[in-house]
């Protein structure tokens, strides 16, 4: 599914992230930076050791914010590390803080003066985020991003790794932009 919101295009996909050519993917990663499983671990995995590399000069990433590294071995030029939050019980600041590793994903993404720029589905993995409510925070962030950031991104995608997924993302979007 694809939409085009004030010059760039909103696509979801369902997929493999590590195998987007996007100029970035972005990473659902942990605060040390640690790697990890899940798209972390398939990330790390097919870029080879130079993100790890650079993660361990890095240091860590606070919960809610995004450190950008090489690329390594993978198409995409550069891996945006961002951080999502646990999810508890949605009382714990979870959806303020999925909203800001998001943004601040797409910020470094317009710093870094590049088109594209490709998502896992941050923290409903291992973090246990509820997949729609997630769905709701991920999407209306960037449709608010691209409103107000006018001609800086082509595209940003979304990739999703299962049909269950792929559906609430496509229905949210689709409700968020009727
Ligand atoms: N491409 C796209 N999406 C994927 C891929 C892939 N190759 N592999 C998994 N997903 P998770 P989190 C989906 O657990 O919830 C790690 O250990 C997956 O199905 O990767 O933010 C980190 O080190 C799910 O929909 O990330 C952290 O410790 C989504 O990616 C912790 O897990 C996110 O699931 C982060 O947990």
């Amino acid at each position: 599914m694809e939409i085009i919101i004030e010059g760039a295009t909103i696509s979801l996909l369902k997929g493999d992230i590590t195998l987007e050519e996007t100029d970035i993917i972005v990473n659902a990663a942990n605060s040390r930076l640690a790697g990890g499983g899940g798209v972390d671990g398939a990330i790390h995995r097919a870029g080879g050791p130079a993100i790890m590399e650079e993660c361990r000069k890095i240091g860590g990433c606070p919960t809610g914010s995004a450190v950008m590294t090489t690329g390594g071995k993978l198409s995409a030029r550069f891996v945006i590390h961002a951080v999502g939050p646990i999810y508890k019980d949605g009382l714990h600041n979870e959806p303020m803080l999925l909203e800001s590793a998001y943004r601040g994903s797409l910020k470094l993404a317009v710093q870094k003066g590049v088109g594209s720029i490709a998502f896992p589905s941050i923290s409903t993995g291992a973090y246990g985020y509820p997949v729609d409510a997630a769905s709701k925070i991920a999407l209306s962030t960037v449709l608010d991003f691209v409103g107000d950031n006018k001609g800086s991104l082509d595209l940003v995608r979304f990739v999703l790794f299962s049909d269950p997924d792929y559906g609430v993302y496509s229905r949210t979007l689709r409700s968020l932009t009727e």
